[in-house]
């Protein structure tokens, strides 16, 4: 069994969860070689007893900047990891046993005792299998996993691998245009759990506000041994454990609807906008049997509101919204990619501190803990798919770039913080094969989710881009003093808001800019602004507030997110020291000048505007 859902693994009275997070084995491909894993099955035995070559490596991280190995941190290709755990003999009876990688970097294949189990492609998203039959139960267990890092023209996101010569002899190259380091590894927790023979696969919430009462659909998928013989019985519990709603459906062939409501419900509301907000309910799903014995339990938290866009204006819960946050990255010193909850905790208290109520999840999926932190805390998420820079539009590529669409939703479709799909970052939207492109991945999320506004950030001229109509909401990157006429902060204003008119213009929908900002070391002092300086960064800060502020007025300008929240690393080129370094935190998360500029700023328009 592989169900369609994709629940985070949580314990219940029907449910139990394993990490398997901790040090793995590792080891990495030869480059002269580079198949001998598969050829010699590495996957039937210890890493350790394969190869002396085998080290300790930390799962979840990124592998790169573990080690002291300059060769490891720009390997491209194979690297193998494994480990040992036990499974209790109690797993073994009655119950189905899951594996779940919450995101491998950027295909994975796993072996559980030498078999194999799957394959998954595209990093920063979940898999999952069951492997109840591959296990000893009361004995030790292997996990192997080949991780593969290598992207190309029909990869999301794409890049280039060629050969070149070294003083090592031949070797591959890994190049990319996107502008962030390529790490590679088990990013996200190793989870094994139990379900019931009889589950839940998957359960679908819609938020709807009737006057004062919520309404909550529910569509729930179950697995059950025989079909019609179960009953799914729902409760609405609030943040004190009172229920609040209650509903009782009926197996329909695996699967079943029911319409929750609440009266007097409390909204999920944004960060800044309500005294209380990221209001949690709890939706408790038992799916019981025809005897009325309980078979399975799950329990999701549920936020009540709505989203309504028209061709100005973005609502939720039925008032205007104004954005106001950052284009973000899941990087940080040593772990690179790899989920870090002092990190994540830390980023959070940032953005409160700072007044922010947005964020771009710039350009890929974030992890579980991540977006759950944005429920809780009011946070609105851009949710945006892996692809970045998208060129030579293929089938194959479409095909891809709609999986991952489809993994993401999937993954995300329940969350309140997510107010918008964001298809794709600065693809090169200037030719007809891009407007075709666009046109079908649009449709695709169409299909799978009309209850959220499509969006895209764009980087093309307004006048040669071709996709901008296939979405909802227009984002637009644009580096004004500092890409474009470098240094010179007059020419900052009249142009953001020359832009901004032009795209509505063109478009007629809302315009975001989800893109603006300077690389700025961090000490570097010279005044009066000058490139690369903190002066430098808070005068091209100040310029544009002026130009969101007579935007503001117009009536369609919906929100500004500078670039970036922290400084972050790249590939190596010449144009970074270090990284890039646009953040208005430092790597290590401590405040430029642009930080505290930047929360007057954010703190006085949540002020003026709620
Ligand atoms: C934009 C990209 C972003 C880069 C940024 C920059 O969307 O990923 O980091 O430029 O160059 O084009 O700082």
């Amino acid at each position: 069994v592989s169900g369609k859902g994709i629940l985070y693994p949580k314990q219940s009275e029907t449910r139990e969860t394993m990490s398997l997070d901790g040090l793995w084995n590792f080891l990495v491909s030869p480059i002269t070689d580079p198949l001998v894993g598969f050829r010699e099955t590495w996957y039937r035995d210890d890493l350790v007893n394969i190869n002396s070559d085998t080290q300790l490596m930390p799962v979840p991280s990124s592998y790169n900047d573990i080690t002291e190995d300059g060769h490891l941190r720009d390997h491209v290709g194979l690297v193998w990891y494994d480990r040992t755990f036990f499974v209790p003999s109690s797993w073994g009876i009655d119950k189905r046993v899951w594996l779940r990688f919450s995101s491998v970097s950027y295909a994975a294949q796993v072996w559980i005792n030498g078999d194999l189990v799957m394959n998954h492609e595209i990093g920063h998203l979940p898999f999952q299998k069951e492997v109840t039959s591959l296990l000893n139960y009361g004995g030790v267990n292997r996990v192997t996993v080949a991780c593969d890092n290598t992207l190309l023209q029909d990869t999301v996101p794409q890049g280039i691998v060629s050969e070149a010569d070294t003083d090592r002899g031949k070797k591959l190259v890994q190049s990319y245009t996107f502008d962030f380091f390529n790490y590679g590894g088990i990013h996200r927790p190793v989870t094994l759990y139990t379900t019931p023979i009889d589950y839940l696969d998957d359960i679908t919430v819609h938020t709807d506000i009737e006057g004062g009462t919520g309404i909550i659909k529910c569509d729930l998928t179950f697995v059950t041994e025989v079909q019609n013989s179960t009953t799914c019985v729902l409760k609405l519990l609030d943040n004190e454990g009172y229920e609040v709603a209650y509903g009782v459906c009926n197996d329909s062939n695996y699967s079943t609807s029911v319409e929750l409501t609440v009266p007097g419900a409390r909204l999920w509301w944004p960060y800044l906008m309500n005294p209380r907000p990221g209001y949690l309910y709890t939706l408790q799903v038992e799916l019981k049997s025809a005897e009325g014995d309980t078979l399975d339990v799950y329990r999701l938290p549920v936020g009540i509101r709505t989203l309504k866009w028209t061709n100005s204006s973005f609502f939720i819960n039925n008032r205007p919204v104004y954005l106001h946050g950052f284009g973000r990255h899941e990087d940080s010193d040593i772990r690179g990619k790899g989920l870090d909850l002092p990190l994540v905790m830390k980023d959070y208290n940032l953005i409160k501190w700072i007044g922010a109520n947005a964020y771009r999840t710039s350009h890929y999926p974030y992890a579980d803990e991540i977006m759950d932190l944005a429920d809780q805390m009011g946070i609105m998420i851009i949710d945006e798919c892996p692809s970045v820079d998208t060129d030579a539009f293929s089938f194959l590529l479409l095909e891809k770039h709609k999986d991952s669409l489809t993994e993401l939703i999937r993954r995300d479709k329940n969350r309140p913080s997510v107010i918008a799909w964001s298809i794709a970052n600065e693809p090169r939207t200037q030719t007809q094969a891009a407007d075709e492109y666009f046109g079908a991945v649009a449709r695709h999320v169409r299909n799978l989710d009309r209850s959220r506004p499509i969006t895209m950030s764009i980087a093309r001229w307004v006048e040669e881009d071709r996709a901008g109509k296939h979405v909802d909401i227009i984002s637009f990157n644009r580096y004004n003093a500092w890409y474009q006429n470098t240094g010179k902060l007059d020419m900052i204003t009249n142009k953001v808001i020359a832009e901004a008119r032009s795209w509505h213009a063109k478009y007629n929908k809302p315009v975001l800019m989800s893109e603006y900002g300077a690389d700025t070391q961090e000490g570097l002092h010279l005044q009066p602004g000058y490139v690369w300086s903190e002066e430098f960064q808070v005068e091209l800060m100040s310029r544009h507030f002026k130009a969101f502020d007579a935007l503001r007025k117009e009536g369609w300008f919906i929100g500004e997110f500078i670039w970036n929240f922290a400084d972050f690393k790249t590939a190596q080129v010449y144009t970074r020291v270090g990284g890039n370094k646009k953040g208005i935190f430092t790597r290590n998360r401590q405040p430029k000048a642009a930080a505290h500029h930047l929360r007057k700023r954010y703190w006085a328009l949540s002020q003026e505007l709620h």
